[in-house]
């Protein structure tokens, strides 16, 4: 029976920035900020190990914003790696790592196909004789809001064919709605297999066809949990088989303890640091964010629960050690009605709550307008998630600062 087998990865995101954590030691920073470059090598050792047929990169190899040098020098030292294995590498931009977004435009070796800005054919005959056509297009800019699958067609001349895409599945709303398409779309192109790359979660959308989100290659943020990595595909005529392969050395979880009564710091700090074993016993690296939840407790103290003296104790608790577990953050949950009305951090904090996404774009608009202020484009794509994260963050700190009023 005809097969063939590939890697497919997207998201990569080499040499991006990580947010830097005041407390976090060095020797951690400097694992969480290599994570992406090792994890790219790791892949590019199982393309090697396992001789595949071709390798698949569905996207946002690099960040265009970063104007990162290392980041393209990495990426093709993996790249002549392959080339010496004779194994063709299929790459499409995307919105993060756009044709001609940066100046460096470093030569790939002639195994590399890069697809252009239009929708394109590229066809393949593998090593034991499989023809494989591939259809795909870069991004020639960072938003692309067209419906570019309806660009997309079979010619029907191989015995396998893969549609290469870089977009938003659905009404999906934590990333940019670029390229956006449905599981209709995609059903109505009769390909085999849909190698998708933009939603940083993994997600297999459809298994008929196979239309597969492998997620970002590493988490990138908080909002980026559990297990990253890539996929490596066996297509037969009939079947699709998925191994995931993990690769990212560090990960990002989070955790919630539940307190139904306060018996003092002595269970708090105990009860935290029996979770931080148990997630440190499964041996990866973590940056834990843990939320105690106190809504329970209806005559807690809050006042004295403050999240910034629990972290520092714990944090400094932390030894050295790889692989750890280190609490970026920490929330407290406590019991409705500490926050009375009368008050303005009350009139805040339902300001808060009941903001969305689209007033705080307006209201930072002047922000993210100004000349000077977005001299370096910071402010150009501040997706979804982040804007989220701030409003998050917003009525943490409200209700931190309640608790500590009399
Ligand atoms: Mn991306």
């Amino acid at each position: 029976m005809k097969s063939i087998r590939f890697l497919h990865a997207a998201d990569l995101h080499l040499g991006a920035k990580f947010r830097d954590f005041q407390n976090l030691p060095k020797k951690y920073s400097d694992l969480l900020n290599k994570s992406g470059y090792v994890a790219f090598r790791k892949l590019i050792d199982k393309a090697i190990e396992e001789q595949v047929d071709f390798v698949i990169f569905a996207g946002d190899i690099y960040n265009v914003e970063d104007k990162n040098l290392k980041a393209q020098v990495e990426f093709q030292k993996g790249m002549k790696r392959l080339y010496e294995h004779s194994i063709p590498v299929y790459v499409i931009h995307g919105n993060h790592d756009f044709l001609g977004g940066t100046k460096f435009n470093l030569a790939l070796p002639k195994n590399v196909h890069v697809f252009s800005k239009q929708v394109e054919h590229k066809q393949l005959t593998t090593k034991s004789g499989e023809t494989v056509e591939m259809v795909g297009f870069s991004y020639s800019q960072n938003h692309i809001s067209e419906k570019m699958v309806d660009q997309y067609f079979k010619l029907g001349i191989a015995d396998f064919s893969i549609g290469i895409l870089h977009g938003n599945f659905g009404s999906r709303t934590e990333h940019g709605n670029y390229a956006p398409f449905t599981i209709g779309d995609l059903r109505a192109k009769d390909f085999q297999y849909w190698a998708l790359g933009h939603i940083h979660k993994r997600d297999i959308v459809s298994t008929a066809p196979h239309a597969v989100y492998p997620g970002s290659l590493v988490g990138r943020n908080r909002k980026e949990t559990g297990e990253k990595g890539f996929y490596l595909v066996t297509l037969d005529e009939t079947e699709c088989h998925l191994d995931f392969i993990e690769a990212a050395e560090v990960k990002w979880l989070e955790t919630e303890i539940i307190f139904e009564e306060v018996t003092g710091f002595d269970r708090l700090i105990t009860e935290i640091q029996k979770k931080l074993k148990e997630i440190k016993d499964t041996g990866s690296s973590v940056l834990l964010e843990i939320r105690l939840d106190f809504s329970a407790c209806a005559n807690i103290d809050h006042s004295i629960l403050k999240e910034e003296e629990i972290l520092d104790a714990l944090q400094n608790e932390e030894d050295d050690d790889i692989p750890f577990v280190w609490i970026h953050r920490l929330e407290l949950i406590l019991p409705q009605g500490i926050l009375e009305s009368g008050h303005i951090l009350k009139d805040l904090y339902e300001v808060a709550d009941t903001m969305t996404i689209k007033e705080l774009r307006e209201i930072i608009s002047p922000l993210t307008s100004h000349v000077d202020v977005n001299k370096n484009a910071i402010f150009s794509d501040l997706e979804d998630d982040l804007l989220q994260d701030l409003i998050e963050d917003a009525k943490v700190e409200l209700v931190r600062q309640w608790g500590t009023i009399k």
